[in-house]
């Protein structure tokens, strides 16, 4: 099987031996699969050291949900939630990376500590976020992205849906390169569930391997999302709520370790944190094995 290159160190991160943890603090009033939960500083604070003691390496910070038809939050709202937590978690020795489209919170979240910028746009949404993120020369995640998700943007349309987005994530890479960010600071992640249906998130997950051709780390975000409702449900029935898609996402974070992603990002830490050490063991098994090892013991 193929897998993923580049796994390895993205700079200016700590080094993980596998595929890395990131846990999710959403600090929302309402993003799809947690929303309200963890809205005020403390709470959320609290619940960023928890999933560090469940396992996770880094922990990703977001003031705004990108649910459909989602209302955007104003810059100084978004500032509000994030900044605070940020500094909170930073203080307590957690990696922090943010989650926003807005250059300006990006900015302010890597004053207040954070290592890593996580994008949802690719840098599309502010024309601003470029310049941030070179300036600072730090790790920027790179997703897949078509638009906000209203209208037409929430169904995307694709002939090749694999091809399509490694060939709009390289114009992402190049775009960022141009702009003077180190190509060596870009991670990228498919976006699943973004302008994209089951059947697309499916194919991505089964063609991972073609996102080596980027030769950049890959992050693959599934926890939760709509795709595992619809293979979870079967045809015709109801998909079970997001809160009860955890065993379905641990699934898919041994996949994707498997297949060699740099990190998954989870809600629910501690099923992928055995996820990613199971699939560390059986490619380390693979390696110790190798070709013609075990020969002359019959
Ligand atoms: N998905 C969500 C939020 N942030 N970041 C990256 N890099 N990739 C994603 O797929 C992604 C993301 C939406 O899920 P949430 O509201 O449960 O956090």
């Amino acid at each position: 099987m193929r897998t993923l290159r580049g796994r390895g160190r993205v700079a200016g991160l700590p080094e993980w031996d596998r595929c890395a943890v990131m846990g999710v603090v959403n600090v929302t009033p309402d993003s799809f699969s947690d929303g309200g939960r963890f809205f005020d500083t403390t709470t959320a604070v609290k619940h960023g050291l928890d999933l560090v003691g469940q396992g996770a390496d880094l922990v990703d910070v977001g003031g705004e949900s990108t649910r459909p038809g989602a209302a955007r939050v104003d810059e100084a709202e978004e500032l509000r939630r994030v900044i605070p937590v940020v500094r909170g978690l930073v203080s307590e020795g957690v990696t922090v990376s943010v989650d926003t489209m807005r250059a300006s919170v990006a900015e302010r979240a890597l004053s207040a500590g954070a290592l890593l910028v996580n994008d949802v746009s690719g840098g599309l949404a502010d024309p601003a976020m470029i310049s941030v993120v070179a300036e600072a020369s730090v790790p920027f995640v790179v997703m897949h992205w078509r638009g906000f998700l209203e209208g037409p943007n929430v169904r995307g349309v694709y002939a090749d849906v694999v091809s399509e987005v490694v060939t709009e994530l390289r114009a992402r890479i190049d775009a960022m390169v141009d702009g003077g960010v180190r190509a060596d600071r870009i991670i990228v992640d498919p976006g699943l569930g973004f302008s994209k249906d089951a059947e697309h998130d499916l194919a991505l997950l089964a063609h991972l391997d073609r996102l080596a051709e980027l030769d950049r780390p890959v992050l693959v975000a599934a926890s939760r999302k709509r795709f595992l409702g619809r293979v979870l449900a079967g045809p015709g029935a109801a998909p079970p709520p997001a809160r009860e898609r955890d065993a379905a996402t641990a699934a898919v974070s041994a996949i994707a370790a498997h297949q060699g992603a740099w990190a998954v990002r989870v809600h629910e830490v501690r099923a992928t944190a055995d996820a990613v050490r199971v699939a560390q063991a059986v490619a380390q098994a693979a390696t110790a094995q190798g070709p013609g090892a075990g020969e002359g013991t019959s």
